[in-house]
């Protein structure tokens, strides 16, 4: 299985350009064949099983794939668990965490080049989400400094921040949109969703691109003038980056973000506070601290 995986990013990496890939994507059986036919996607010439998991890689559709070794053939199959028959001359790979898998900590390879563990949720708005920031219990201390906020802190399975250049690695190749999913302390959740996302490296000092709001927390990518943070760079409480001339919104709000005058979305603030450095999305519930945080991105289709 081993060897399937790593000729399957071989494989990719050739591309003209790198490739966003969960390692360890598919279960790979030698000697099955895939026979329920109403679910094929498509039939398509491949060389290799590793040709066929690519095609399958690629296609969101798929969930698994037969490839016939003396044909020379890739089934794309849209179930995840086909029925299947004993046969000499296939192999059948099967996806092994997309759909109706399991929130938790997988490896995923932003480029040739990088490994990154990141938690992924499967669950929420038909899963396949990236998780880059979570609170929930106030464990993990998110003042934090810009190396800090760089390399990602916490614990991936737990409360963290994935990292600035890790967001920058996942985010440069394709398009992606972000959702942000919040819960106060009374119970009561609301989200908001951006359709764009991107974020630029750090000779940019982290330049974020977001825009299209929709959702039910409504729109705190702004501060108390109405400074979008669309173009703005990342602060931190060692860092000032921000447009508030007199002051330090790392500092003032306790929070790595990119800051404007400061923000209104706090949600790397103090936990178990209220007012202005708690953890708050200002438009949902004023500067009131929120229980739980979640900012995840998934590619746009
Ligand atoms: C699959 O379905 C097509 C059309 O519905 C049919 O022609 C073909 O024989 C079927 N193949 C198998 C293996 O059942
Ligand atoms: C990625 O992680 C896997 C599993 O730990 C390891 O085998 C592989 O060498 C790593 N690749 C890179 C490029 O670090
Ligand atoms: C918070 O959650 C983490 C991970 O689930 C757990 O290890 C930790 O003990 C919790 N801390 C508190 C204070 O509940
Ligand atoms: C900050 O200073 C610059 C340059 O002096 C000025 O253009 C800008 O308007 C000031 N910003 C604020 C928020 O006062
Ligand atoms: C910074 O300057 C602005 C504009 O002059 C003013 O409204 C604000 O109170 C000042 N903040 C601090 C912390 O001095
Ligand atoms: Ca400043």
């Amino acid at each position: 299985m081993l060897f399937m995986i790593r000729a399957v990013l071989t494989l990719l990496a050739q591309g003209a350009a790198c490739v966003y890939i969960k390692i360890e994507k598919f279960d790979k059986q030698n000697g099955i064949q895939i026979v329920s036919n109403v679910t094929i996607i498509e039939t398509k010439f491949a060389r290799t099983g590793v040709e066929c998991a690519a095609f399958c890689t690629n296609d969101d559709n798929c969930c698994s794939a037969s490839f016939l070794t003396d044909l020379e053939q890739c089934e794309l199959n849209e179930a995840c668990c086909p029925k299947t028959k004993q046969t000499k001359v296939a192999i059948t790979i099967r996806k092994n965490h997309d759909k109706g898998s399991k929130s938790g900590v997988y490896t995923i390879q932003p480029t040739a080049c990088n490994n990154i563990s990141v938690f992924c949720d499967m669950e929420t708005d038909d899963g396949g989400w990236t998780v880059i920031q979570r609170r929930f219990n106030g464990t993990t201390d998110f003042y934090r400094y810009w190396e800090d906020y760089k390399n990602g802190f916490g614990d991936i399975s737990g409360e963290h921040w994935l990292g600035n250049d890790n967001i920058y690695l996942i985010l440069k190749h394709k398009a992606y949109k972000v959702r942000f999913d919040f819960e106060a302390f009374t119970g009561e959740t609301a989200y908001a969703i951006y359709d764009t996302l991107n974020v630029l490296d750090e000779t940019t000092n982290y330049i974020l691109h977001i825009s299209g709001y929709t959702g039910t927390a409504g729109d705190s990518m702004k501060d108390i003038d109405g400074t979008r943070n669309n173009g703005l760079m990342f602060s931190t409480r060692d860092r000032d980056n921000d447009i508030s001339n007199n002051s330090s919104c790392g500092i003032y709000k306790r929070s790595g973000w990119w800051h404007a005058w400061c923000t209104w979305a706090n949600i790397n603030g103090i936990y178990f506070n209220n007012g202005d450095n708690s953890v708050h999305w200002k438009s949902w519930l004023g500067t009131k601290g929120l229980r739980k945080t979640k900012m995840m991105i998934k590619q746009k289709k």
